[in-house]
């Protein structure tokens, strides 16, 4: 037993000793996340139709886990997006929850599968 007692003596001292080497490495400085920013939620879908007057598209989507089954529904653009959409662009892009709706991020045209 006291060949068990002295391994595990060895072992606390080797973790400490990566414990304290861990700790003499410097700290990366990370840039703190805001709290309120809205999580996104990526997405997969099609741009079926761009409406315009309403600053939205109309995107058929794959099932988002935890947020919303596969539908077509209306998603909000900003100015940019609206004018650079193509109906029938399979994209990719981040869903946001705000105040005022659902909006579509950063979006990205995929290209057609052959
Ligand atoms: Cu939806």
């Amino acid at each position: 037993m006291k060949t068990v007692h002295l391994v595990s003596v060895l072992v606390n001292a080797l973790s400490l000793t990566i414990a304290s080497t861990a700790l003499a490495q410097p700290v990366p400085v990370t840039t703190p996340v805001p709290v309120a920013a809205p999580t996104g939620h990526p997405l997969k879908g099609v741009i079926v139709d761009i409406v315009a007057e309403k600053k939205a598209l109309l995107v058929k989507h794959e099932e988002i886990p935890g947020v919303m089954r596969a539908m077509t529904m209306l998603l909000k653009v900003d100015a940019p997006t609206l004018a650079s959409a193509q109906k029938g662009q399979v994209i990719t892009a981040t869903l946001l929850k705000k105040s005022d709706g659902w909006w579509l991020e950063n979006i990205t045209p995929l290209a057609p599968t052959p």
